[in-house]
């Protein structure tokens, strides 16, 4: 059968292409200082003193908690950020990503 031949069917809809997204999510430990995690939430994150104190409550009471979304290479760029900055003041803070869906 000749290419020109293969039977497609026209789309009924066009498919708009998004790209996946991915999780920045925010672990606990014992160590980091409350008022540390909500200075980093506020800088990388740009979140509200009342945002970044609710994220961070959820993750201490919680083990964990979705901080935002973006596509892969921001959420990645954004929790390696996050987690140097609390390496260099010697926290154990971290910053993880995965896939929404
Ligand atoms: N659990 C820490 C403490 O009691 C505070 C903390 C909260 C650390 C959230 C990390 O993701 C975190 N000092």
């Amino acid at each position: 059968m000749a290419d020109s031949d293969t039977k497609t069917r026209p789309r009924t809809h066009v498919k708009t292409a998004r790209p996946p997204l991915y999780k920045v999510i925010l672990l606990n430990d014992d160590f980091t200082p409350r008022e540390f995690v909500v200075r980093i939430l506020k800088a990388e994150f740009r979140m509200s003193e009342d945002q970044a104190n609710r994220v961070m409550i959820t993750a201490h009471t919680k083990g964990s908690c979705v901080v935002a979304v973006f596509t892969r290479e921001i959420a990645e760029d954004k929790a390696t950020r996050a987690t140097d900055m609390a390496r260099q003041e010697g926290f154990p803070l971290l910053f993880t990503t995965e896939p929404e869906a």
